[in-house]
């Protein structure tokens, strides 16, 4: 059976020669709906989902790691709702939890950043520069003229911690701009998000040195929802702090 459906697919796809490209997703899909339902070799199945897209929620994860004189330390989650073609639908949401950062410094805003490549082979620096596709001048999250990878600034609260909700229309888990396989970076300094009035400004926006990054990677979303509960506790401890 499993042979017999691997064996179509590769009929179909080799008759449709040029033509392929149009109906390769619905291809997919009606392979994806055999393979679920009547495949008890899962090779040939694993392999169909592996390039395909369901309608409904990607997740990617990304585990921090510090740089040399740097302790921070967490995670940063992302969700991205698809159609089944993989284009986006609505924005990136990123979760952000970190800790480790130097209390009492008077930085209490950081810049984080998609960086282009998802290398840390000589730590973060072999992560290249910002994330920028469309070859535009930094700026800040909501503005025209920004790079792909321009995520703004998150705040440190009093301890250290970095916890952080962000919404963004330009990056995304998919499509031909996917940040997946790509580095977030944390920088030192605030990001002055284009309006330094200096070189730096509209290249990196000052944001200074890299305190830590990780490689963005597919997950299944159990930390996402893990980090959602632990935010929905976090939001109650605050409010009976504030009650007091
Ligand atoms: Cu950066
Ligand atoms: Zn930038």
């Amino acid at each position: 059976m499993a042979s017999g459906i691997s064996g179509s697919i590769r009929h179909i796809s080799t008759s449709a020669g040029d033509g392929v490209s149009i109906n390769l997703n619905s291809l997919l899909h009606m392979a994806q709906l055999l393979a679920s339902s009547s495949m008890s070799t899962s090779s040939s199945a694993s392999q169909v989902r592996a390039v395909g897209c369901h309608t409904g929620r990607v997740y990617a994860s990304c585990a921090m790691q510090a740089s040399t004189g740097s302790l921070v330390s967490g995670f940063i989650d992302f969700a991205q709702n698809v159609n089944d073609r993989c284009e986006p639908l609505g924005n990136l949401e990123i979760k952000v939890e970190l800790s480790g950062l130097t209390n009492n410094d008077n930085i209490v805003k950081h810049g984080l950043h998609v960086h282009q490549l998802g290398d840390l082979s000589n730590g973060c620096t072999s992560t290249g520069s910002h994330y920028n596709p469309l070859n535009s001048q930094h700026g800040a999250p909501n503005s025209q003229i920004r790079h792909v990878g321009d995520l703004g600034n998150v705040r440190e609260d009093g301890f250290g911690n970095i916890r952080a909700v962000l919404s963004d229309s330009m990056a995304s888990l998919v499509g031909p701009y996917s940040i997946n396989g790509r580095a977030m970076v944390l920088h030192a300094n605030e990001d002055d998000l284009g309006r330094g009035g200096n070189s730096g400004s509209t290249t990196t926006g000052n944001a200074g040195g890299r305190l830590g990054c990780c490689v963005i990677g597919h997950s299944d979303g159990s930390r996402w929802r893990g980090a959602n509960r632990r935010q929905t506790i976090a939001i109650r401890q605050e409010d009976l702090w504030s009650k007091k």
